[in-house]
C-alpha cells in the first residue's frame, strides 16, 4: 500500500510520526554561546546561522568546503516555553539602509538549526544522509553576571558589593546608596518601605555605574539591570546590607528580610536559568570583547578580567560550585573567542589571542585538565571593516577602513554614520602581561571607533542568498561542530 492510497488524515499522521521518529533519531549538539553584555552573542548566532543556511564562504569548515553540506535550515525549537530566536529580524537589521546592529537582548530565546550532510565514510553514506540538530540559546549578557552570586551568602555578597561600590570609578554613582546604607542598622525591624527605597537607590547606582564608559562590566544582580517580567516584584526588592560586625541578621530584622529575598532570587531566578540552559551543553563558545575593554579605561580592563575570572571559576569542571555539580561533564570542546577582531589589522590578531589566553589562563588550564579540548581564537562574526595600508613618510601603517557609527569621535572630528574612515588602531603590546594581571590594566592600549555593520543584501535578483563577511567564523564552526559532521 502506498501513502497516496491512505486517507489524508492517516497519511498526515504517519508522516508526522515519521518526522517525530526522525527527530528522535537525529543527534543534537547543544551549543552554549556565553558572554557578558555586548560581547557579541546575538551577532555571532545570526552570522553562524546565515553562513550555514546560505552556504557561505567557509573554507576552514571542512564539511562545507568539501561540499558535503546538502542543506541547513531552521526548525521549530524543541522547547515550547522559550520564544524563538528572532533570526530573520536580526538579519533584516543588517540589510537596512544604513545597516544597523541588533538591539541589546532583553529576553531569552532559542533556535534549532538542522544540518543535512553527506557522511564521509562509505558505510554511513550507504545508510543515507546524515542529520544534525544544533540547539542554541540567546540571552541578555547581564544575566551571566549572576552566576557568581550562587556561591555567596547574603552577608558575603553585601560586604563585597559595598567594597566594590567604593572603588574610585564607582564612587560617584554609588554615593546615594552608600549614604543610605551607612545609617541603616541591619538588625532594625523589617520595613517594606526601606526595602523599596534601598532597592531603588541600589538599582540607580548599578545603572549609573555603566554610564561613563559603556565598556565597563556592570556589577549585578543582572535582573536589576534587565528585570524582564520581574519588575517591581519582591524578588528584586532587596539590596546589599552588610551585617553589624561579627553578627548575622536577627530574626524579623530588615537584614533578615533582605537576606530571604536574596536567597529567593538565587533559587527562583538564577538557578532555573542556568539549570535549564547550561546544564545540558555539549559544546561551549565563550565570547569575550577584550578589544572594547582595551579601547576603554583602565578599570574596564580590570573589570572584564575580574568578571571573567568570577564567572569562569563557576564553570570549571571539578570546582566545587553549584554549577559544576549540575553541568554535564560532557562539554568536550570549549572555545574562547576574542570577538570583533575586525577592529584590528590581521597582523595583530595573534597578539589579541595571546591577551585572551592570559585573561582566561586559569580556566583554560582547568578545562584542559578535565579532558575538554580548548581553543583560543580571535574572530569577527560579522566583518565591518576592510584592511588597507597608509603611508606616513617612509613608513607603511596597517589601517582598517569602515564607516564609524554616527557620533563616534576622533580628535575634533565627529562622524555622521555615512562617511568612511581609514584608521590606524595602534599595535597591541607583544607581552600581554603588560596589559593585564598585577600592575596591568593600562588604558587605551588600542584606539578604534565602533563601525556600522557592512552593507549586506539578503536576496539577489537571481534568488541567491549571499552569506555574510566574517573573520575565522569558519574555524570556529569547524572546532565546534566539524567532528559531528563526518
Ligand atoms: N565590528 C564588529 N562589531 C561587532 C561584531 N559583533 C558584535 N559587534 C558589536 O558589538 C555589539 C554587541 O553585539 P551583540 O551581538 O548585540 O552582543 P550581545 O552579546 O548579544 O549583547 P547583549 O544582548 O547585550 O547581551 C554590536 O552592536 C556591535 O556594535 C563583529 O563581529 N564586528
Ligand atoms: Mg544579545
Amino acid at each position: 500500500m502506498q501513502l497516496s492510497e491512505l486517507t489524508g488524515a492517516t497519511a498526515d499522521a504517519l508522516r508526522n510520526a515519521g518526522t517525530v521518529l526522525l527527530d528522535l533519531m537525529t543527534p543534537t549538539v547543544r551549543l552554549g554561546v556565553t558572554g557578558l553584555a555586548r560581547s557579541g552573542k546575538t551577532v555571532f548566532i545570526t552570522a553562524l546561522v546565515r553562513n550555514l543556511v546560505a552556504g557561505g564562504r567557509l573554507p576552514f569548515f571542512a564539511a562545507m568546503a568539501e561540499g558535503r553540506i546538502t542543506r541547513a535550515y531552521l526548525e521549530p525549537q524543541p522547547d515550547d516555553s522559550v520564544p524563538r530566536f528572532a533570526y530573520e529580524e536580526h538579519l533584516a537589521e543588517f540589510a537596512k539602509d544604513p545597516p544597523q546592529w541588533p538591539q541589546s537582548t532583553r529576553r531569552i530565546s532559542q533556535l534549532r538549526l538542522t544540518i543535512e550532510y553527506r557522511p564521509v565514510a562509505a558505510l554511513r553514506r550507504a545508510l543515507g544522509a546524515g542529520r544534525l540538530h544544533v540547539d542554541i540559546v540567546d540571552y541578555p549578557g547581564e544575566w551571566l553576571i549572576d552566576l557568581p552570586l550562587l556561591e555567596l551568602t547574603f552577608a558575603e555578597w553585601s560586604l563585597r558589593a559595598a567594597e566594590e561600590a567604593r572603588l574610585p570609578h564607582r564612587l560617584a554613582a554609588a554615593k546615594d546608596w552608600l549614604s543610605f546604607i551607612a545609617v541603616r542598622n541591619a538588625n532594625a525591624a523589617a520595613d517594606e518601605q526601606l526595602a523599596l527605597t534601598g532597592a531603588g537607590l541600589f538599582t540607580r547606582y548599578l545603572k549609573a555605574a555603566r554610564e561613563p564608559d559603556a565598556e565597563l562590566t556592570a556589577p549585578g544582580p543582572g535582573r536589576f539591570l534587565l528585570p524582564g517580567d520581574l519588575a517591581d516584584t519582591p524578588l528584586i526588592t532587596f539590596f546589599p546590607l552588610p551585617p553589624a560586625v561579627g553578627d548575622g541578621y536577627r530574626r524579623g530584622s530588615l537584614g533578615a528580610m533582605l537576606e530571604r529575598r536574596f536567597e529567593s532570587y538565587k533559587t527562583h531566578v538564577v538557578k532555573p536559568f542556568f539549570r535549564d540552559h547550561f546544564a545540558r551543553l555539549d559544546r561551549q563558545i565563550v565570547l569575550i570583547d577584550a578589544l572594547s575593554a582595551l579601547n576603554g579605561s583602565a578599570p574596564a580592563v580590570a573589570g572584564l578580567q575580574h568578571s571573567l575570572e568570577a564567572i569562569l571559576k563557576c564553570f570549571r569542571p571539578g570546582a566545587n560550585t553549584w554549577l559544576s555539580h549540575i553541568l554535564s561533564p560532557r562539554i568536550d570542546r570549549l572555545l574562547f573567542a576574542a570577538t570583533k577582531a575586525d577592529h584590528l589589522h590581521h597582523a595583530s590578531h595573534d597578539r589579541l589571542e595571546a591577551i585572551l589566553r592570559t585573561m582566561a589562563d586559569k580556566a583554560i588550564a582547568r578545562a584542559a585538565f578535565a579532558g575538554a579540548e580548548v581553543k583560543v581564537m580571535a574572530l569577527a562574526a560579522l566583518r565591518a571593516t576592510r584592511e588597507a595600508e597608509a603611508r606616513q613618510g617612509r613608513e607603511r601603517l596597517p589601517c582598517i577602513v569602515g564607516v564609524p557609527l554616527p557620533g563616534e569621535r576622533l580628535g575634533s572630528k565627529t562622524y555622521d554614520g555615512q562617511t568612511e574612515a581609514a584608521l590606524f588602531p595602534g599595535d597591541l603590546p607583544r607581552d600581554p602581561a603588560s596589559l593585564i594581571g598585577p600592575g596591568g590594566g593600562r588604558a587605551n592600549a588600542v584606539h578604534f571607533l565602533r563601525f556600522r555593520p557592512p552593507r549586506v543584501t539578503l536576496e539577489m535578483p537571481s534568488g541567491e542568498e549571499p552569506a555574510l563577511p566574517h573573520i575565522r567564523l569558519d574555524r570556529a564552526i569547524e572546532f565546534l561542530l566539524g567532528d559531528r559532521l563526518t
